[in-house]
């Protein structure tokens, strides 16, 4: 019966299950009935309590059998997605803005199910879900969430499939109430003294905020992992930071130089998490995230003895249930052939690839072996041939990258297929081997054409010594696509491309012409890419201004800072150095400005998705223009930008996996989806993780964080696509910074 599903679900949310809470169920009772008379909260869903049969629910396919009040299916064994079979109910009402109340009684011994209300026709999007894994055992489940839509025509499902042998699911008390109070979640944020939880180097910045109520300064102690204090001082009010809402001072230690471990920060009652004073994480950071791509690969298996823990068969090689990338047609209408794009590094969470995305991160960890000559040793297959094993790395991403190139002899030769993805997207867990969807290319754009141009013109360059016929032949793709870019100037590919995989929609290219015209400059010198780049707008212009100074959008930054750092005999050398420094003084003026040392400070404290690359690659232009200029200011303040990303942040965790006595672990990933399947990984150590995202766009986190301030907008769950996903252009800004701080 409803009524009764209603009094489970408030006596389980709000009381402890002990001996009390059986006494208080009757008073809960009665609020329960008080509420239901007030009519505020309104129960949505018809027959939860199976007391009349099974209608108005539906399953996709077979009886529901109802006994004994409760509903159950059998599920089929051998299908692959979650949503290949369900039961549920439609014409459910749901008003944006109202809270909602999810609950249900449900058995299905170690079985992970997805729990979803969801729009009940195509493109069928979800509004809610959870994936709880159920038991032998009845167990009840409530979730509270608030609708972002209105609607009359949502569903209440529960998505069964995916399992390779049959199972009974059996489901009771299934309520959605309307009108309920918000759940008011609180992260744990631990002590309320943030430091970078991995540590500080020797003769680094060593900066740490402190949330406090106090308004006047406050004295600080630093210890020894022996309990000794060793230092101490008195803290600097700061007021309310913007970027958390909180009341906070800063305490700087950077005086203090002696190496060791466990090391703890104590001010206004509290105890930091402890700290090292030392550069050994560092080094093992900066092989971890450049490992992080190996795993990413599509197209070959990734084995056990390189990886432990992380073996899974080739993703998309033609061996059912894949499709496979061998021979990939495009989506209807669009072209006449199939490529052969097997290969590449999945581009996130998703099996999508992606070549503007692709491009921003190949671009940047060649830049770091550009910059730093990275000699990590990575444990991949090609280790130990005479190519460093970080462009072995970049070497499979890149062959993808040329794959995506129009053969001679087609419509639009030379350019490149924006991306290449499911026609359909997939659901959690699945690894990229049993992934059965049909594969499609999409249209060419100029932005992913001139991404093509760019980072294969830099391919050339560094690949020069290793492979020169590798060299050559990038050369020559680079020199085609540009030329085909020219020719084709205005294909954009659409925000609206986003069903099966990421839009990557970008339609201002001027940027990706300065990039690719720069990078061909600089690896061949030639007159005709000269003349481009010094004739483009964004030339003289200061393309610094962004709150992050590039992105996989926006390149122009990517350009400026290769011209400023390598060598070249392009004219205007001084201008162009010392436009990268006046940008590096803008994000440290802004880091001086944040009691959280992060130089980025968003229009509306509106913080985007993935801000934690924007944070990184604001610090890469700080050490660039450190390079260009050698102002220790500029140094010490791209370091202190990974005590941010390293725990001295709002949330006082970690947002790289494996790194910090709190870090991420939980990425949004259908393959190290740990989270909702105990037999699979955490994604593996050097994993970053995308944060704070003020827009919230996935349900989840829409459930969690609705209202909330900037840095407080993350969290670490599976389901959280928009705040907690990885990706390989994240993971090349913090390698980028690793290698950097190592250093
Ligand atoms: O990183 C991308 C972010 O800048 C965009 O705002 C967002 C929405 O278009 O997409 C992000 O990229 C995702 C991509 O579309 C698909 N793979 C996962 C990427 C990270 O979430």
């Amino acid at each position: 019966m409803i009524r009764t599903a209603v009094v489970l679900a408030t006596t389980l949310l709000l009381v402890p299950v002990t001996a009390q809470a059986a006494n208080a169920q009757a008073a809960n009772a009665q609020t329960a009935d008080a509420r239901a008379a007030n009519a505020d909260e309104v129960e949505q869903i018809v027959n939860g309590g199976f007391d009349n049969g099974a209608a108005p629910w539906w399953a996709s396919s077979g009886a529901i059998t109802v006994a004994g009040g409760q509903a159950c299916v059998d599920v089929p064994g051998g299908t692959v997605n979650k949503w290949d079979f369900s039961i549920g109910q439609n014409d459910i009402d749901l008003v944006a803005g109202e809270n909602y109340r999810y609950s249900f009684t449900a058995t299905g011994a170690g079985h992970v199910v997805r729990a979803i209300v969801g729009g009940s026709a195509a493109p069928y999007d979800t509004y809610f879900e959870a994936s709880p894994g159920l038991t032998a055992d009845a167990q009840p489940y409530a979730y509270t969430f608030t609708s972002a839509v209105t609607t009359g025509q949502a569903q209440v499902a529960f998505q069964l499939g995916g399992s390779p042998d049959p199972w009974t699911f059996c489901v009771d008390d299934a309520s959605l109430l309307g009108g309920v109070p918000p759940e008011v979640y609180v992260p744990d944020t631990g002590p309320r003294v943030r430091v970078n939880q991995v540590g500080y180097l020797p003769d680094g910045p060593k900066k740490a905020t402190l949330v406090t109520d106090a308004t006047t300064a406050l004295p600080w102690q630093l210890r020894n992992a022996a309990g000794k204090v060793v230092k101490s001082g008195r803290s600097t009010p700061r007021g309310v930071d913007v970027s958390s809402g909180q009341n906070v001072h800063s305490i700087d230690f950077s005086g203090y130089r002696v190496r060791g471990a466990g090391y703890t920060l104590v001010a206004d009652g509290e105890t930091s998490r402890p700290f090292d004073v030392d550069t050994a994480a560092y080094r093992q950071l900066r092989t971890d995230s450049l490992k992080f791509f190996y795993t990413q690969r599509s197209g070959i298996e990734i084995r056990e003895d390189l990886r432990p823990g992380y073996a899974r068969p080739a993703g998309h090689v033609d061996v059912a249930p894949n499709l496979g990338d061998g021979a990939v047609p495009c989506q209807p209408g669009v072209c006449d052939y199939t490529l052969d794009v097997t290969g590449g590094w999945y581009d996130a969470g998703d099996h999508g690839k992606y070549v503007v995305n692709g491009g921003i991160s190949v671009w940047q960890v060649l830049s770091a072996y550009e910059r730093f000559g990275v000699k990590s040793e990575l444990a991949i297959p090609e280790s130990g041939n005479a190519t460093p094993d970080v462009l072995d790395e970049v070497r499979w991403e890149l062959d993808f990258l040329l794959k995506m190139q129009v053969p001679a002899g087609h419509a639009y030769a030379g350019m490149a297929h924006h991306k290449i993805h499911d026609a359909a997207w997939t659901g959690l867990p699945l690894l990229p081997h049993l992934d059965p969807q049909q594969r499609e290319l999409h249209p060419v754009s100029t932005a992913a054409t001139l991404n093509l141009a760019a980072t294969a013109a830099q391919a050339a360059r560094v690949y020069r010594r290793f492979d020169p016929a590798f060299a050559a032949k990038a050369l020559a793709a680079a020199r085609t696509a540009f030329t085909a870019a020219r020719a084709n100037p205005a294909l954009y590919a659409p925000e609206s491309d986003g069903i099966g995989g990421g839009a990557y929609n970008d339609s201002k290219v001027d940027d990706d012409f300065y990039w690719a015209a720069a990078e061909l400059y600089l690896t061949t010198g030639e007159r005709s890419y000269q003349d481009f780049l010094l004739a483009s707008p964004l030339h003289t212009a200061d393309v610094f201004t962004g709150a992050g100074a590039f992105d996989w959008a926006s390149t122009a930054a990517a350009a400026r800072l290769d011209l400023a750092v390598l060598p070249s005999r392009l004219p205007g050398r001084a201008q162009i150095r010392d436009s990268v420094v006046r940008g590096a003084a803008h994000y440290l003026a802004i880091q001086r400005n944040q009691p959280y040392g992060v130089p980025y400070a968003p229009a509306n404290n509106a913080w985007d998705w993935g801000s934690n690359s924007a944070v990184l690659n604001n610090a890469q232009v700080l050490a660039t223009a450190y390079d260009l200029t050698g102002r220790s200011a500029f140094r010490d303040a791209a370091l202190e930008t990974m005590d941010y990303v390293l725990g001295r942040n709002a949330l006082n965790q970690s947002y790289v996996t494996g790194y910090g006595e709190v870090s991420s672990q939980n990425q949004h990933s259908r393959w190290y989806a740990h989270e909702l399947d105990a037999t699979l990984p955490h994604p593996p150590n050097g994993s970053l993780a995308g944060g704070a995202n003020s827009s919230i766009q996935d349900p989840y986190a829409q459930s969690k964080l609705t209202g909330c301030v900037a840095q407080f907008c993350y969290i670490d769950d599976i389901q959280s696509w928009s705040t907690n996903e990885l990706t390989i252009n994240w993971n090349s800004a913090l390698a980028w910074m690793a290698a950097f701080t190592a250093s």
